[in-house]
This record gives structure tokens, sequence and C-alpha cells, in this order.
């Protein structure tokens, strides 16, 4: 944490905000700041089999095969679910890597993201 001024901190919430003696606030900053994070959804589709999700979802966000077939099975009756929550770059990737191997096999799976 930095102290922006020389101003003794005498209190600190949760809003990086602190009152200094003199009344002012004062902003510190997170030395590592948080990246902001994206939720990765898998899309429901008509023609996609079912193992075919499972293995994708075993492959590239690591369930286990039981996790897997719950996620599979939330997305076939509620139209999409969440597969699992990553940096912008890294939610990219699995979303090529799943959308390539489905065109690969011929099949219409998607995956989308949204922030967290
Ligand atoms: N609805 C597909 C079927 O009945 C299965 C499926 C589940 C497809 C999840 C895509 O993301 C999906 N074969």
């Amino acid at each position: 944490m930095i102290v922006l001024n020389s101003n003794k901190i005498l209190m600190s919430d949760n809003n990086n905000e602190n009152l200094s003696e003199t009344g002012l606030v004062t902003k510190v900053e997170r030395k590592t700041k948080k990246p902001p994070l994206y939720k990765v959804l898998m899309l429901n589709d008509d023609y996609t089999p079912m193992e075919f999700v499972v293995y994708a979802l075993e492959q590239f966000f690591n369930k286990t095969k039981e996790e897997a077939t719950q996620i599979m099975l939330h997305i076939h009756g509620k139209g999409v679910g969440i597969c699992g929550i990553f940096t912008y770059e890294i939610a990219e990737t699995k979303i090529n890597q799943v959308t390539d191997f489905a065109r690969q096999n011929k099949h219409p799976l998607q995956c989308t993201m949204e922030k967290d």
C-alpha cells in the first residue's frame, strides 16, 4: 500500500480512503492491483452431442467428469452456463480453444465472456 501524501493515517476503509489529522481525505493505492475478471459462458445448441460438451469442459476447464456433466446439463436446461472465471486474456484463449475444437469436429458449440 502506497501513501500518496505524508499525512498520518488515522482511519482506513475498504474504499482505500484515509482520514488524516488535518481532516483531509487521502487516497491510497494497492501495490498489486487486482485485474478485472471475466466469466466464460457456454451456450446451448440443438446439435452438439452432450458427450462432446462434457469432454470440452474436462479438457479446457479442468473439470472432473462429474462436474463437467453437471455443468453440461445446466446449460442444456437453462441455455447458458459458467465454465470458469479468468482474466481477459485467459478467458479469450479458452473461448478460442473451445470454438476451434468444436469447428474441427463440425459442431456449433459456442462460448462467450462477460465481465464478472
Ligand atoms: N443441447 C445439446 C443436445 O441435446 C447438448 C448441449 C449441451 C449442447 C450444452 C451445447 O453447451 C451445450 N445434444
